[in-house]
């Protein structure tokens, strides 16, 4: 096998891996400080240790001229999630940027499609352009998309993988299995909580809103000396408030917004 300086092939990787590290935590960074939600939990990267390429190669039959235009996970990096539908979030920011700063070579969902080990992640393999000392560099990288407890159970996965060298007893195999399928229920349990409480808050600002413009109308009813008018829909109010019926109140909002009209009210 003749010497391949791999120290110096592996360093765009590196930049690359340090770049797409940078530029997912900005995204993450960016959300928070506008006060909005991520659907990026954190992000890892790294790049494959030669020895790894090695093995890898040898495995897959790769000579070694042809790994760097065959291997797509030399540079990956990992972005992790709270919920699934965050997964689809991210994959729609890589779709974004395709062909701007990065171009998507493909798309592997392992998600609906999960392998027979259990594994489930979202990966898509994106073409990067680099820039070295010696001018531009497109390699190839692995960008692994997946929930906390995805990567939990992959992490956990693969050390044992490596411990028992790809040869795991068929009873540990079968447990794995189990484990994969109650990471998958956890993350379908945490969905289902993370939608209902995505509808207590929609519910919960119809009412507030609706209670906000009942009061502003009142208000203004009574600044244009329509007193009688504003006491009335305040006691309507009031019951209404003390019963909880939000149906009636946006009646009543409704009610209330046409009287303000008739006495040209505005605020
Ligand atoms: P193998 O031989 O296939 O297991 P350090 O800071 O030095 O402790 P570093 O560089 O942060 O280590 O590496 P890290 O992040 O611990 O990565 C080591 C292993 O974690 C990798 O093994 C992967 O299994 C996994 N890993 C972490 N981030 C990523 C990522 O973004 N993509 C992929 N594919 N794996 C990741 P190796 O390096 O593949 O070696
Ligand atoms: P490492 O050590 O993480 O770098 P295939 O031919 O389908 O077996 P292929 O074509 O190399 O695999 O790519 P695939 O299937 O998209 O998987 C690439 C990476 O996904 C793997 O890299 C793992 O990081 C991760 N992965 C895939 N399947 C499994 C699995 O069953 N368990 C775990 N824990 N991770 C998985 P490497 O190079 O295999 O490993």
């Amino acid at each position: 096998m003749e010497f391949v300086e791999w120290k110096k092939i592996l360093i765009p990787y590196e930049n690359a891996v340090e770049e797409l590290k940078v530029k997912f935590k900005s995204i993450r960074s960016e959300l928070h400080a506008l006060g909005e939600y991520s659907p990026i939990e954190f992000v890892t990267g790294r790049v494959k240790k030669t020895s790894s390429i090695l093995e890898k190669a040898k495995k897959l039959d790769i000579a070694v001229e042809e790994i760097q235009e065959t291997m797509e996970d030399i540079a990956g990096i990992r972005i992790m999630c709270q919920f699934v539908e965050d997964i689809y979030t991210v994959v729609d920011y890589i779709r974004e940027r395709n062909g701007k700063d990065m171009e998507i070579f493909y798309e592997k969902d392992y998600i609906n499609n999960y392998k027979d080990s259990g594994y489930r992640s979202y990966h898509v393999v994106i073409k990067y352009p680099i820039q070295t000392a010696l001018g531009q560099k497109t390699i190839l990288a692995e960008i692994q998309i997946r929930t906390l407890a995805m990567n939990f159970w992959a992490v956990i996965e693969h050390s044992l993988k490596y411990k028992y060298k790809h040869q795991i007893p068929e009873h540990i195999n079968d447990r794995l299995k189990k484990a994969a399928d109650a990471a998958h229920k956890l993350d379908q349990e945490m969905s289902e909580i993370r939608h209902e409480i995505r509808q207590a808050q929609k519910v919960f600002e119809v009412r507030s809103n609706t209670v906000s413009d009942i009061l502003k109308n009142i208000q203004l009813l009574y600044l244009v000396d329509k007193s009688k008018e504003a006491s009335e829909f305040q006691e309507r109010f009031n019951d209404l408030w003390d019963k909880g019926d939000t149906v009636a109140l946006k009646k009543l909002a409704k009610e209330i917004s046409r009287c303000s009209e008739k006495y040209e009210v505005y605020d």
